[in-house]
């Protein structure tokens, strides 16, 4: 290159540059979030490597820095959190440069080996385009936030195994030690159709063997990726460090099932000994998952702080490439939940993390309130688009339910049938969040309660169809039903409603759903929050508790325009 050409590419480069920051400053970001965790810019998928060092949270995550859409040669960002709710964005951990990488740093975990050492296991895609798995550990392990990471020169650790194809091996667990003193991670796959958790065991982390037999496998459930294996008690709410072992705990394996993007989880027990994985239930497509709605990759930890498992996820957009390419961003961050095994040790629970709380103001209450048949119950004294609600609803007379018709029993086929404008006896009632005036938009989270084989069940919906004016987004409806008996117990929903997002929690957390919307006339002080109900019969409202919730400070770019608190 001349000096001249140097020169005016330099000039492009600034120009181009300031250009790119130029849009950023001045575009609409009604979208962008508050409390949600979201990089400057730019795309973001799976979080990986969630972790606890020293005093300070680390958050790892998927990110293409060169634009707002998926590309292939993904790089590690990383953030850095004392509470969880505020982030400080540093540089990226990996970025795709190494023989053993060149092709992408994609998702994996950390593991504290003994000594308080932290180590990275990341699936690298290789000059070959081959899936292998690497080693990491920081530069300087003194630094606070250990912003340097340096990639182990014998990379690649883990080479892809007999059987497997070259691009069906990734996305490594945080590695758990069994009683023999070897290291055992297990890595997701699939052979002949069946989904598989390859096994491997390391006595230095570095040299790796491969049992011959996978941890688990599922005939015709395909590619698994983004494994976790981790175990929780069988009583109570305490989270459990990964490499517990013992008769007071159940194992829990979810996979990423890579066929329909869903998280689906197994609870079991694990057999270190003969080194298999015995689920108390297969896996079908019916079977339990984290989340019903939009919500996948996800990643837990163990929180030795206040001793709790927290799960995280990636939430993608419902938008289009050319809105991301607008917004100049794509993709969230799951609010932090704490995980645990219910009561009844047939599924998990999840709620949001206490910290949430440090960003609540304006709380405001009610007690006791009955809905009638096609009553709004506006909650004022909020910030709609920023908000945490709680209610809780109680029913009498439930003999007089609806009978749930036995042919259809998808729930989410009955909630996008039976949206919320469709009248029930007891139901649709919840909540509008993101509700125009006159409720032209609204996403409506709801329950309904049906009669089934002699007893009650309660179907919990998220209602996206009115949920913005806007085409070409994806609206579907979601739905699953909650586990909890609506004559004994009350039907409860909190829902963390933050700009785009709705994360709603059911009974408890025992049913959780995610949903993406892009309102347009519910945006700044038009939005508004109600509780209804649209069936024949009342249900009262017991309890209902709602914040303001304040903008955290998450990888905060001045230059960026941001949700407003
Ligand atoms: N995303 C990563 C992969 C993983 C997939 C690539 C899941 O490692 O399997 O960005 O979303």
């Amino acid at each position: 290159m001349t000096t001249t050409s140097a020169i005016w590419f330099l000039i492009f480069l600034t120009v181009g540059f300031h250009h790119v920051r130029y849009n950023a400053i001045t575009l609409e970001q009604p979208y962008r979030t508050a409390f949600h965790f979201q990089p400057p810019q730019n795309w973001m998928n799976d979080p990986n490597g969630l972790m606890y060092y020293n005093g300070v949270y680390h958050l790892f995550y998927q990110h293409n820095p060169f634009g707002p859409l998926f590309a292939v040669q993904m790089y590690w960002g990383h953030s850095v959190s004392h509470d969880l709710i505020n982030w400080t964005p540093l540089e990226h951990a990996f970025a795709p440069t190494q023989p053993f990488d060149i092709n992408g740093c994609i998702s994996g975990s950390t593991t504290i080996l003994p000594g308080n050492k932290p180590v990275i296991l990341y699936t690298g895609i290789d000059s070959q385009n081959r899936q292998v798995q690497n080693v990491a550990v920081p530069k300087d392990p003194s630094d606070p936030y250990l912003r340097e990471w340096v990639r182990y020169t014998g990379n690649p650790v883990i080479n892809v195994p007999e059987g497997i194809q070259p691009d069906e091996f990734r996305d490594p667990t945080t590695a758990w030690l069994a009683d023999d003193g070897k290291w055992r991670v297990t890595i997701g796959g699939q052979k002949d159709k069946a989904g598989i958790a390859i096994l491997f065991r390391s006595e230095d982390f570095v040299n790796w063997t491969r049992h011959e037999e996978p941890l688990y496998e599922v005939t015709g459930s395909g590619m698994w990726e983004c494994l976790d294996f981790f175990p929780v008690h069988v009583d109570g709410t305490n989270g459990v460090d990964t490499s517990v072992t013992n008769p007071a705990v159940k194992h829990v394996l979810k996979m990423g099932v890579y066929d329909y993007a869903r998280d689906y989880y197994l609870i079991g027990d694990y057999n270190p000994v003969k080194e298999k994985y015995v689920s108390q239930d297969e896996l079908t497509l019916d079977s339990l998952r984290y989340d019903y709605g939009k919500y996948y990759a996800s990643k837990s930890f163990y929180d030795p702080v206040r001793r709790r498992r927290i799960l995280m996820a990636w939430v993608n957009e419902s938008d289009s490439d050319a809105d991301a390419i607008a917004k100049g961003w794509s993709g969230l961050q799951s609010f932090p939940r704490s995980v645990w095994l219910d009561q009844n040790q047939k599924q998990l629970v999840q709620w949001p993390i206490e910290e949430i709380e440090m960003l609540h103001e304006n709380e405001v209450s009610l007690r006791n309130e009955n809905l009638e048949d096609g009553s709004l119950h506006e909650i004022l004294g909020i910030t709609p688009l920023q908000v945490d609600v709680q209610i809780s609803f109680k029913l009498t007379n439930l003999e007089e339910a609806e009978i749930l018709d036995p042919s259809r029993l998808d729930p989410q086929l009955i909630c996008s049938e039976m949206d919320a404008s469709k009248k029930g006896i007891f139901g649709p009632f919840g909540l509008l969040a993101f509700a125009s005036h006159d409720l032209t938009e609204q996403t409506a989270i709801f329950f309904r309660v049906f009669q089934h084989n002699g007893r009650y069940i309660v179907l919990m919906c998220s209602d996206q169809s009115r949920s913005s004016t806007r085409k070409g987004l994806d609206k579907t409806t979601y739905g699953a039903f909650v586990d909890i008996d609506p004559q004994r117990d009350e039907i409860s929903l909190r829902a963390l409603i933050d700009h785009s997002i709705v994360e709603s929690f059911g009974g408890g957390g025992k049913t959780c759903i995610i949903a993406r919307v892009y309102p347009t006339l519910a945006t700044r002080d038009e939005a508004h929050l109600f509780a209804f109900n649209n069936g024949t019969k009342s249900v009262l409202i017991t309890e209902l508790s709602a914040w303001s919730v304040k903008k955290a400070r998450i990888n905060i770019d001045e230059t960026i325009g941001c949700a407003d608190a």
